[in-house]
């Protein structure tokens, strides 16, 4: 009988750290941040088409080849200087799909105007 109440005892704390560690990986696991590198130079961006997905958390880090640029997407709420031998970051979670422009708001020179690209926010 001790016996049979060991087993089961050793049964139900094996279940119960499955249980807690599944919960618990479940909840690490949930929300994974994409790290997306955007380099910027004179007088476009690359990638110029970021495509990412609804509710996922995302990183952009942006660096520059050249010279002081920008990155402005209003739509989505997204600014952030790009400074040459600096990393800048913005993180956000994407809440709307759709394709959002986005495009250099620190004048570069000549072709400044041509700075642009989208971020396609998919379901
Ligand atoms: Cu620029």
């Amino acid at each position: 009988m001790t016996r049979f109440i060991n087993k089961f005892a050793t049964i139900c704390a094996v279940s119960f750290m499955l249980v807690i560690g599944s919960v618990c990986s479940g909840i690490s696991a949930d929300q994974p941040e994409q790290l997306i590198k955007v380099t910027a130079k004179k007088f476009e961006y690359s990638p110029n088409e970021i495509t990412v997905k609804k509710g996922m958390p995302v990183i952009l880090e942006f660096t520059s080849l050249d010279r002081l640029h920008g990155f402005n997407c209003p739509d989505l709420g997204i600014r952030s200087d790009i400074v040459p031998g600096k990393i800048n970051r913005v993180r956000f979670v994407p809440q709307k799909t759709g394709t959002f422009p986005f495009h250099c708001d620190n004048f570069c020179g000549e072709g400044h105007e041509n700075m642009t690209g989208n971020i396609i926010v998919t379901e």
